[in-house]
């Protein structure tokens, strides 16, 4: 679908973070011009809803995050049903079960998701393991079928993400009950250390390459502080030594070319630490790179 209709689905959502600035990142964003900036590289752009995460409808925040996920996946399958290509923008990363759960129910009539995950954390916590208790820690676990019921059972399946069809790229900051899910699970996550030692363009290479095999879809979810800080320091929760800009620019420049490419999801973006709008600029130029119609329509290589 690389020539599909681009839909931004906003995802207001910052309540699952233990700093709430998330919220506020897709209007920034939309304030920034990206839409604009996408429809220069030649996609035909739409803005649909934004879906706001609300919190006084519910009785906790894990709660006010599973109502958010029925509404945020429902907007999205809707933008799948058009046949359009969904730009989710959050958001804190809690966003991504609702994102995601909505492809995979997409999807499920032909086949498997598959889902490259690029963020210095794992996001593989529980309810019964995380010490901050913030959501944002868990939606892989979420995806992967483990956690509260509200967050792994939309559209009344689970397991929306076989273990083998998920590469997380770029983690660096984590806990030990998240590598132990991980590890009895079988998740090829590919820390740090290895992508500054293989370099970021043969690890997401392996990535793609996995993430392909035996599904019918895959995307892509960017938690921006995957992102080393000096080039995107305006995030939540932002740790030293990742993936540099430049780097993720001409890597993943044209991915979504790919025809089994299904949506993208932009998440963390921090508008009240992005000071000078470094950070928005950077998040700009990222979604321009990987959903340009040409990997060369912005002067790189491929
Ligand atoms: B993000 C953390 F303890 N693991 O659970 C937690 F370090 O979506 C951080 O990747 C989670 O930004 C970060 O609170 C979630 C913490
Ligand atoms: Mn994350
Ligand atoms: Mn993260
Ligand atoms: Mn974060």
């Amino acid at each position: 679908m690389s020539n599909a209709v681009l839909h931004l689905v906003g995802a207001a959502v910052g309540e699952g973070a233990s700093d709430g600035g998330c919220k506020w990142g897709a209007a920034a964003l939309r304030e920034h011009g990206i839409a604009q900036a996408l429809a220069a590289t030649g996609r035909t752009v739409t803005w649909g809803d934004t879906v706001t995460a609300q919190p006084m409808l519910a009785t906790s925040r894990l709660n006010a995050i599973e109502g958010f996920s029925e509404r945020l996946a429902g907007t999205v399958a809707q933008v799948l049903r058009q046949n359009q290509q969904p730009l989710v923008l959050g958001g804190d990363h809690s966003c991504a079960v609702g994102t995601w759960s909505a492809v995979a129910e997409h999807l499920r009539p032909q086949g498997a998701l598959g889902l490259v995950w690029i963020d210095a954390h794992l996001d593989a916590h529980t309810p019964d393991t995380s010490d901050s208790q913030a959501p944002h820690g868990m939606p892989v676990a979420a995806l992967l079928g483990h956690g509260s019921v509200g967050m792994t059972d939309l559209f009344g399946w689970r397991h929306k993400l076989r273990p083998e069809h998920l590469v997380i790229i770029g983690a660096r900051s984590y806990e030990p009950a998240e590598t132990a899910l991980l590890d009895s699970l079988g998740v090829r996550v590919m820390f740090m250390p290895e992508v500054l030692e293989r370099g970021f363009a043969a690890c997401f290479d392996e990535a793609r390459t996995r993430v392909q095999a035996g599904t019918v879809g895959w995307g892509i979810s960017f938690d921006l502080d995957g992102l080393d800080p000096r080039d995107a320091p305006g995030t939540g929760t932002p740790v030293e030594q990742g993936i540099r800009l430049a780097d993720a620019l001409q890597v993943l420049a044209g991915c979504s070319q790919d025809p089994q490419f299904v949506a993208l999801e932009l998440t963390e973006y921090n508008p009240l630490r992005d000071f000078g709008g470094q950070t928005a600029q950077a998040a700009t130029d990222l979604v321009c790179s990987m959903l340009a119609p040409q990997a060369n329509a912005l002067g790189l290589a491929a």
